[in-house]
């Protein structure tokens, strides 16, 4: 599915560097080569070079890079050429090129080019914008296991598993009455249940590795005073939000980002909660209830020296995984401790002396739900938990409707069919195009 234009970008962030690099893939490379350089490099050879403009004046020198077809990033020819990281003589390096036959990228249009050419599938694809966009380094790490395939090789184990139960299927069919040994009911069943068991640990583990990308928001509620801000200060360890012992101190959303076991955790703390006549006041309220109904997590922080018995949360928490914070352990005396009551964690800690932070930090991974990220944890977005949930509900249907072979065969087609969009071997024209432009331009 080879291109048949040329395409060209600075592939290194915009403003002053010590090198800047432009990449120019497609059939034009050897003419643009020729252009700029002279001549076209020996493949994969560095070659020290003028890089020249139409009336032949030097526009730069540094190194030239010539990877023939198909051994490239992107399978095309690729030029690369890497100079001096400046704005302005990286844009009329860029020019030239233009002016030799190529057009400016797209976001992701290298990547994009990578993929038709079957160098990577649509997770490996995906796994190097996760990769450059990684907060975290357990983030970059899982990242890097996905490019390298770690998740397409489990989606393809899942692929061959699924093939396996639909040829016993459909060898039933081909037989008649009096053959049914052919397919054994109970032979099926357990090939049914083992893959069951496959999808169900696939799916857990891709939820471990969305939560390394996306995150995890947790939002600070509770009545104005408690001492939300002065948490979300020494959880972050930055003074990100003004305390002071007026009620009603915060107003505006304050958010901070920590890295808790690799998972990056968005804090947001919020306006204490209470009727007011204050305009300003009741829009930060309004604010606070808001983001409590986007958190992942709650954090519910009270003050056990004036409420001891503080319902739980606004109404817009209702039904979200929530972790009580007893704050200001220091003016009533009880040591640090968390316990888990009625299925439910409680802390009791000192926001001021910073007692009791670290079981805080523990109940918040714990209420993520993370596990030990061991050396199998690959990223994975939503769209990838989707595809194998989806699969996961066909496989069991399947498993539901053993008595008629014809239907549970064609669950275990819609599951592979599933399973299928998200190593992206027949994705639709939209999904690529919403995937690559959050690439960046170069990539
Ligand atoms: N002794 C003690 N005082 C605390 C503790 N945590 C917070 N405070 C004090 O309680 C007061 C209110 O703290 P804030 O962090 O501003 O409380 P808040 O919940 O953000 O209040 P609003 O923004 O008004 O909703 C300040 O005077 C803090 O110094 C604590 O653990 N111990
Ligand atoms: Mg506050």
């Amino acid at each position: 599915m080879a291109a048949d234009d040329t395409i060209a970008a600075i592939a290194t962030p915009s403003g002053r560097g010590a090198i800047g690099v432009v990449r120019v893939s497609g059939p034009s490379v050897p003419a643009i080569a020729a252009g700029i350089v002279g001549s076209i490099p020996s493949p994969r050879t560095a070659r020290l070079a003028d890089f020249k403009d139409a009336a032949g004046a030097v526009l730069d020198r540094g190194l030239a890079l010539y990877f023939p077809a198909p051994a490239s990033y992107t399978g095309e020819d690729v030029l690369e050429l890497q100079g001096h990281g400046g704005p302005v003589v990286l844009s009329l390096v860029l020019r030239r090129c233009v002016e030799l036959g190529a057009r400016v990228a797209l976001p992701g249009e290298f990547t994009r080019r990578a993929f038709l050419n079957d160098k990577l599938d649509l997770a490996q694809a995906e796994a190097v914008a996760d990769l450059i966009d990684a907060a975290t380094a357990q983030a970059a790490r899982s990242a890097v296991r996905s490019l390298s395939g770690a998740l397409s090789e489990r989606v393809a184990e899942l692929q061959r598993g699924l093939t396996d139960v639909r040829v016993l299927f459909e060898a039933s069919f081909d037989f008649p009455e009096e053959e049914v040994d052919v397919l054994s009911e109970a032979g099926a069943a357990r090939q049914l249940d083992d893959l069951q068991l496959h999808f169900t640990r696939t799916v857990q583990a891709a939820q471990q590795g969305s939560l390394l990308r996306d995150g995890l928001t947790v939002a600070l509620s509770g009545l104005p005073n408690v001492g939300k801000s002065s948490l979300i200060n020494v959880l972050s360890g930055e003074e990100v939000a003004i305390v002071t012992p007026v009620p009603g101190t915060t107003r505006d959303l304050i958010r901070a980002t920590i890295a808790l076991e690799g998972i990056p955790v968005h804090l947001v703390d919020t306006a204490g909660w209470r009727r007011t006549d204050d305009p300003v006041e009741r829009i930060g309220v309004e604010r606070a209830q808001a983001a409590v109904a986007e958190a992942d997590l709650i954090i519910h922080v009270s003050d056990p020296a004036t409420d001891a018995d503080m319902p739980p949360g606004t109404e817009a928490g209702v039904g979200k995984r929530i972790i009580h914070v007893h704050n200001k352990i220091d003016l009533i005396g009880v040591p640090a401790r968390a316990e888990s009551i009625a299925g439910v964690e409680h802390v009791w800690l000192s926001a001021k002396s910073g007692t009791g932070i670290e079981l805080l930090k523990v109940a918040i991974t714990r209420a993520a739900g993370v596990q030990v990220l061991g050396e199998g944890v690959f990223i994975a977005r939503q769209r990838h938990i989707v595809a194998l949930h989806t699969a996961t509900r066909h496989v069991q249907e399947a498993r539901a409707r053993l008595a008629s072979p014809e239907l549970a065969a064609e669950e275990l087609r819609l599951a592979q069919s599933a399973l299928s969009e998200l190593t992206g071997e027949h994705a639709a024209d939209d999904l690529l195009g919403e995937i690559f432009s959050r690439f960046c331009i170069g990539k």
